[in-house]
């Protein structure tokens, strides 16, 4: 009885939010509540503002907030650059009221944000407009202090006046209820470094010198090219045809195909024959910063997208991980999403103790296996 009352207590936001409560609410495939429209604003405690965040003139400022304040560990803390910040902000469809900051009101300083872009997803057999929300972040010194709860109700109210009152977001934290939660999987590209920044053990019975044998790469095997403008059409053929095998996924338009993978941020290469492509596979990276250490930064890609039909799939992944090793890229991370499954074990990933829970907002459908999960999220 008393862990009730204290958990109820914990989540008095998120017990008022239309999203399910327990799994064992998770049935059906709807709507929650109806959209609601209200013109006015949420109110601020009285030493901040609202602002809308220009992701070109103001990017410095919410570079600084995220590289200050945004997700982190013991160890590590995520360094989106500004490209990247403004690759995953201004996609197709993009609103810039739904760029959503906090100034103080003292120095003007960006103290918090939260974004939403649009995007349709579909749900089992469902399709719905809606939006993805990513970025949530508050500066350290203003924690604590129910916030966050603002902001997400001043997004959510931005999002709804234009009609949108579905969401998909992800968190490493527990919030009622997740539709999936996902492993993160490490495949150490370079490994010396991850045992100097503590990103990976030196198992007792192993030397640095056997650990550099054991995860050396194989040789590549396919011929792999740079994605161009030109295979915008075919990839998106064979991408919409691959993932619309999953129970989460998005349809891409040719528009988005370019606009997500054709850009200086994704690593996207294909498999030609004979002006066909039979395969792509791309990552991005994310530079991270290292906590208390003599080395600043550690470079970590990101299994964006793929699809295989002829090339077999631990092939394809090998060779994107040579490509990436080539770039400077210390480790190779993904979910277990996708048909990831297939190549963990074959590529020597290991799993990580970190989780993804994916989150959908008011919509109620049944959970989700990590491995019918269609969807990356940034
Ligand atoms: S996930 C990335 C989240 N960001 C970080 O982890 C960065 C570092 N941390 C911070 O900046 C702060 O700790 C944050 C919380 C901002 C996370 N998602 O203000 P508070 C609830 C949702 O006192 P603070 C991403 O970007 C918490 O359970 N809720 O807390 C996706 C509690 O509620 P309740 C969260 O620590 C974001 C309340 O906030 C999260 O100062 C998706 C406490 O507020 C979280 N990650 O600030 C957002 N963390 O009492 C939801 C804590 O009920 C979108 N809380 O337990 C929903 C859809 C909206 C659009 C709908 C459109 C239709």
């Amino acid at each position: 009885m008393i862990y009730i009352i204290i958990n109820i207590k914990k989540m008095s936001f998120w017990i008022t939010q239309p999203v399910p409560q327990s799994k064992n609410e998770m049935i059906n495939n709807k709507p929650i509540i109806d959209v609601v429209t209200n013109i006015n604003a949420l109110h601020l405690p009285n030493q901040f503002i609202w602002c809308d965040v220009d992701i070109d003139t103001d990017i410095d400022h919410l570079y600084t907030l995220l590289r200050d304040h945004y997700v982190e560990d013991d160890n590590f803390r995520f360094n989106y650059t500004k490209d990247f910040l403004q690759w995953a902000l201004k996609s197709p469809g993009y609103k810039k009221e739904w760029y959503l900051g906090v100034r103080s009101n003292i120095n003007n300083k960006l103290v918090a944000f939260i974004s939403a872009i649009p995007i349709t997803v579909n749900i089992y057999d469902k399709q719905c407009s809606m939006v993805e929300i990513n970025f949530l972040c508050i500066h350290k010194k203003i924690r604590n202090h129910r916030l966050a709860p603002v902001l997400i109700k001043e997004i959510t109210r931005r999002v709804n006046l234009d009609g949108v009152g579905q969401a998909l977001y992800t968190s490493g934290i527990t919030l009622p209820t997740p539709i999936s939660t996902c492993h993160y999987y490490h495949r150490p590209l370079n490994i010396k470094k991850l045992i100097d920044v503590n990103f990976f053990q030196l198992p007792n019975n192993m030397t640095i010198s056997k650990m550099i044998k054991r995860y050396k790469l194989p040789n590549t095997q396919t011929v792999l090219r740079r994605m161009e403008q030109k295979d915008c059409v075919q990839i998106g053929d064979l991408l919409n045809n691959y993932i619309k095998n999953f129970n989460l996924y998005m349809t891409f338009t040719i528009e988005e195909i370019k606009y997500w993978f054709y850009n200086n941020i994704v690593q996207c290469y294909v498999v030609e024959e004979n002006n066909k492509i039979t395969d792509m596979v791309s990552y991005y990276t994310i530079p991270t910063t290292v906590l208390n250490s003599k080395y600043s930064n550690l470079n970590v890609a990101y299994l964006y997208y793929y699809v295989s039909t002829k090339t077999p799939l631990s092939q394809l992944i090998n060779d994107i991980m040579v490509i990436a090793y080539k770039n400077n890229m210390d480790v190779f991370n993904c979910l277990d999403i996708h048909d990831n499954v297939k190549f963990i074990d074959i590529l020597k990933f290991s799993k990580g103790s970190g989780t993804l829970n994916y989150y959908l907002y008011n919509w109620i459908t049944q959970p989700i296996h990590p491995s019918k999960i269609g969807i990356v999220m940034l």
